[in-house]
């Protein structure tokens, strides 16, 4: 018999892998990882992979980073370091470069967890769970960790239906009628079709349930093999399905969502077109992500701050937001905002307006800037009368627009406008 919920999630750990850069995000990543980039007003991509755990049952977590790592460090030190040890429970931050003596990086996803090895065993666990640090998505986790206790498989592998054309991006695979993976491509050019519906695939979330004692000898065999890149969509899981039991956990059976109608979420925020959509779609009338379910809460590093402020300048020119998500410690003076998502601490000043703005915290906007269609940068201070989004080679000039029209700027773009 499985065990009981609780004990099932105290034998269990998240491996979380946070260290990749995301460069599609442009220089939204320039000075953090991709996990370490802001979502949804308050959050940071990681705390949805985190959350989840924490809300699934998970108590032991560990965090291996890499890439620009400081400011995901900082927030994960801040936001999630209320674990304790003496209740056997744990969330460690391992950065690549401390773990080998030759600043030797992680070679591949797979390596991240063959140079922790001992830190997992630390733990004393049974069944680890390795996620993505990059994806939103709400999902109980302690479903697919059941199915993979049930099943004994090898490996359990998160996965999803996404439209064939996009799923050269992710590890494609075929199943049995009882979900029994048969066949897995890594990023496919030209990807199979499922049986019901050519026109979707079958395709891994990156995240993958296994005995800790099975991945452990494989993970010993694996950092010898001359041929092996030691990653796990690139040779571990291909490698099971062809010698092994790998199975496929349906997305779909575990998603957290507010209605039993709602479609299941997940997005992978990786372009900077994925990552305004995916925040401006929260300032929808019913937004496809439930970012205020209570029994689901995206945990983060929040800081103190006064509640928004709206206010009419001298002029009586209002501040106004509407259709929008506006956080704490923000000031709206005579300002009107549409359709847009401001995270803490930003201030707008008179006679500008921001529509369908992504503004990320502590950036200012001074007076007469029109903004439209963009993404504002931490700290950035939008000079006066700047506009922006209605003159798309204009915008190019000086930054970065994308290929459906979102325009993204930053402090060093500024800076060097202003220089010019
Ligand atoms: P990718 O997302 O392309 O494909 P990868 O770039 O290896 O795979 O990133 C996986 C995760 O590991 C990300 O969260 C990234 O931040 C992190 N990461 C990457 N390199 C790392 C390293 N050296 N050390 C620590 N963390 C690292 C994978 C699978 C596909 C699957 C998609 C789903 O290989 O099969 O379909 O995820 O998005
Ligand atoms: P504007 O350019 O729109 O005139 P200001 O920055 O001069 O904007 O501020 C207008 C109003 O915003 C102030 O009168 C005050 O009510 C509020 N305000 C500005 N800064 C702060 C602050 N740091 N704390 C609280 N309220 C502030």
């Amino acid at each position: 018999m499985v065990d009981s919920s609780s004990r099932l999630m105290r034998k269990s750990m998240a491996f979380v892998l946070a260290g990749g850069r995301g460069s599609r995000l442009k220089e939204l990543t320039d000075n953090r990882a991709k996990p370490a980039v802001y979502f949804g007003g308050k959050a940071r991509i990681i705390d949805f992979a985190l959350s989840n755990a924490l809300n699934s049952g998970i108590r032991k977590m560990a965090i291996a980073t890499q890439y620009k790592a400081h400011s995901l460090i900082r927030h994960c030190q801040r936001g999630w370091s209320f674990f304790r040890p003496e209740r056997n429970e744990y969330l460690d931050i391992l950065p690549a470069s401390q773990r080998v003596a030759e600043n030797q990086w992680y070679l591949g996803t797979a390596d991240a967890v063959t140079q922790n090895i001992d830190i997992v065993d630390s733990y004393g666990v049974d069944y680890v769970l390795i996620l993505a640090g990059d994806h939103i998505y709400k999902m109980d986790y302690e479903r697919m960790i059941r199915q993979h206790v049930e099943t004994g498989a090898d490996v359990t592998v998160g996965c999803l239906t996404v439209p064939r054309k996009e799923a050269t991006a992710f590890g494609v695979m075929g199943v049995d009628a009882n979900d029994r993976i048969t066949s897995f491509l890594e990023k496919p050019a030209d990807p199979p079709g499922t049986p019901d519906d050519p026109g979707v695939a079958l395709a891994s979330m990156g995240i993958y349930v296994f005995d800790w004692k099975f991945l452990r000898e494989l993970l010993i065999a694996d950092a010898e093999d001359p041929n092996s890149s030691h990653d796990f969509g690139g040779d571990l899981i291909p490698d099971i399905v062809k010698n092994g039991k790998a199975m496929a956990h349906r997305f779909f059976d575990s998603c957290v969502r507010h209605a039993s109608d709602a479609p299941a979420y997940w997005r992978d925020v990786g372009t900077l077109d994925a990552f305004w959509k995916a925040n401006v779609d929260l300032t929808g009338f019913t937004p496809d992500l439930d970012l205020w379910d209570h029994n689901w809460p995206i945990w983060t590093y929040s800081e103190i701050v006064p509640p928004a402020k709206f206010i009419h300048d001298e002029e009586n020119r209002r501040g106004i937001a509407v259709s929008s998500l506006v956080s704490g410690g923000c000031i709206i003076s005579g300002t009107e905002i549409r359709q847009s998502l401001l995270f803490t601490m930003v201030h707008t000043n008179s006679y500008s307006s921001l529509d369908q703005a992504v503004v990320l915290p502590h950036a200012n906007i001074a007076r007469h800037a029109r903004l439209t269609k963009v993404v504002i940068d931490r700290g950035v201070q939008i000079p006066e009368g700047l506009v922006v989004g209605e003159d798309p080679e204009e915008d190019a000039k000086w930054f970065r627009v994308s290929e459906g029209g979102v325009t993204l700027i930053t402090k060093r773009m500024l800076e060097k406008r202003q220089a010019a």
